[in-house]
This record gives C-alpha cells, sequence and structure tokens, in this order.
C-alpha cells in the first residue's frame, strides 16, 4: 500500500516537473518572411514570452530548410551586418523579441519556396535541454519597407 503510494506521487511530481517547464516559455507572435520563389533564404520573426528563471535559445530546427541560424545586426563603421550567435539569453519573467532591426532566426537552404500564409514549424532548443516547436505563419513584408530593402548577406 504503502509502497504504491509512493511511485503514484513519483508519477505526479515527475508530470508537474516536466510540464512547468514547457509551460515556462510561451510563443506571443510570429512570423516568417515571404520571399521570392529564387530566393532560398529567409528569416523567422517571433516574440517569446518566459514565465520561468532565465533561459537561452540555443538553436532551432527545421524540415523546411537545410539549416536555421540564431542571427543578430550590428553596426560596424556605418554599415549593417548579419552576424551568428551562439544563443539568445530570454530574461526571468521577460520577453525575447526577434525583429527585423536586430536578433533573427536566419532559414538558410528552403528545400522549396514557402507560400505566403503557410504554417511553419521551427523546433526551439532551450540550453536546460528542453525544446519547444512553434507553429508560424509565412507573411509578406509589407509593414516593414525599410527592413525589406535590407540585403541578407551570406558566405
Ligand atoms: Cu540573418
Amino acid at each position: 500500500m504503502k509502497h504504491i503510494f509512493k511511485h503514484a506521487f513519483n508519477f505526479v511530481l515527475l508530470s508537474c516537473t516536466s510540464f512547468s517547464v514547457l509551460a515556462n516559455v510561451m510563443l506571443v507572435e510570429g512570423y516568417v518572411r515571404a520571399m521570392p520563389p529564387s530566393v532560398p533564404n529567409t528569416a523567422a520573426y517571433f516574440t517569446l514570452m518566459n514565465h520561468g528563471p532565465e533561459i537561452k535559445l540555443v538553436g532551432v530546427e527545421t524540415v523546411i530548410a537545410e539549416e536555421a541560424q540564431l542571427h543578430t545586426l550590428v553596426e560596424e563603421a556605418g554599415v549593417i551586418k548579419m552576424k551568428q550567435q551562439t544563443s539568445f539569453t530570454i530574461p526571468e519573467h521577460g520577453n525575447l523579441e526577434l525583429a527585423p532591426s536586430g536578433d533573427h532566426v536566419m532559414i538558410l537552404g528552403l528545400k522549396q519556396p514557402l507560400k505566403v500564409n503557410e504554417a511553419v514549424n521551427l523546433k526551439l532548443k532551450f540550453d536546460d535541454g528542453t525544446d519547444k516547436v512553434i507553429s508560424i505563419k509565412v507573411t509578406k513584408q509589407d509593414m516593414t519597407k525599410q527592413h525589406g530593402e535590407m540585403e541578407h548577406h551570406h558566405h
């Protein structure tokens, strides 16, 4: 009797622990930028809300492309360049906001052109070993005209 109770208790404890880890980081909003079919790369922008302690986004996986990288924009001598990052920190009870003006997820080597309004799944990997799949839609970047003119240089 006592043995059974202990097992049940452990199971509940374990379930709660894993559930709370998954629930800490939530997708607020996001989109993948629609690109002309001739462009093999694009970028994803999204906002994550963290209800737990500080956590780092350390990688992104997606089946739609060969690779996804964490990038940021930095200004060097008046020229804006993209730099690959090893992680993005999401502060305790804070937000991570990816935007065309700064941090973004670069999606490289699209296997096929994306269609507007198509949902894209991204698997977000965190430094505590957990991951979370988010689904965001392909959207034309009409709201950020000046950013659309900014070129993404690679390799
Ligand atoms: Cu980039």
